[in-house]
């Protein structure tokens, strides 16, 4: 199974989950400016050009992190990494899941270096991701984790994201429940694994 990815980007949730469900995989690094990556041509494996994409053993190609994430938990249910699929717990994790992907992920992501935009829009931008981090800090101020008292694939997704913000300028020294939860997940040994192998620093 390969997993495509670039150093620090949004694959690292994908790969924390790999290792947090012990699947065995590889690491295709991405030149996401390119779209190169060793075999050539990116965009003939993933013709929408971004990571994470999952080359599944059959040769399926799954792509959008917070599918992935489900499909890594669904290999190994006794690991409890995502509630059943079709129970209530089930819809609340996928609730976390799309908050992250489209409300945290794309508000940090649409600050990094490459967009072009005024310091008035940039503002607005970080003005709307303090509200969704608040909404996120007040959640892990009442639990440790995303879905209660153990871990599962939504914190992986919500560590990626958040070692963000201080590289575009959110500061989060006012929330004080995701520094602890960034701390906590910082030490998992999963987490420094597939920090380690990305080559990025902790
Ligand atoms: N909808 C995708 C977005 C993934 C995404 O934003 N990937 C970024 C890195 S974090 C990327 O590869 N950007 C390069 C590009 O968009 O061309 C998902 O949720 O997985």
């Amino acid at each position: 199974m390969n997993l495509f990815y670039s150093p620090g980007a949004c694959a690292l949730a994908s790969q924390i989950a790999l290792r947090e469900a012990g699947l065995n995989f590889e690491l295709v690094k991405v030149d996401l400016k390119a779209k190169e990556y060793s075999g050539g041509d990116y965009k003939k494996i993933n013709p929408k050009g971004y990571i994470p994409a999952l080359q599944l053993p059959n040769g399926h190609l799954m792509t959008e992190g917070a599918v992935i994430l489900q499909w890594i938990a669904d290999q190994v249910p006794e690991k409890n990494l995502l509630p059943k699929f079709g129970t209530m717990e089930r819809y609340k994790a996928m609730e976390w899941l799309n908050f992250i992907a489209t409300e945290i992920h794309k508000g940090l992501g649409s600050l990094f270096g490459g967009a072009v935009m005024n310091e008035e829009t940039k503002e607005q931008i970080k003005g709307k991701v303090q509200l969704r981090l608040a909404v996120l800090n007040n959640h892990l101020a009442t639990s440790p984790y995303i879905l209660g008292e153990n871990f599962s694939v939504a914190d992986a997704y919500a560590y990626n994201v958040l070692r963000w913000t201080g590289l575009v300028g959110v500061d989060t020294t006012q929330h004080a429940a995701l520094q602890k939860f960034m701390t906590a997940m910082s030490e998992r040994p999963t987490v420094k694994e597939a920090v380690a192998a990305e080559g990025i620093r902790l």
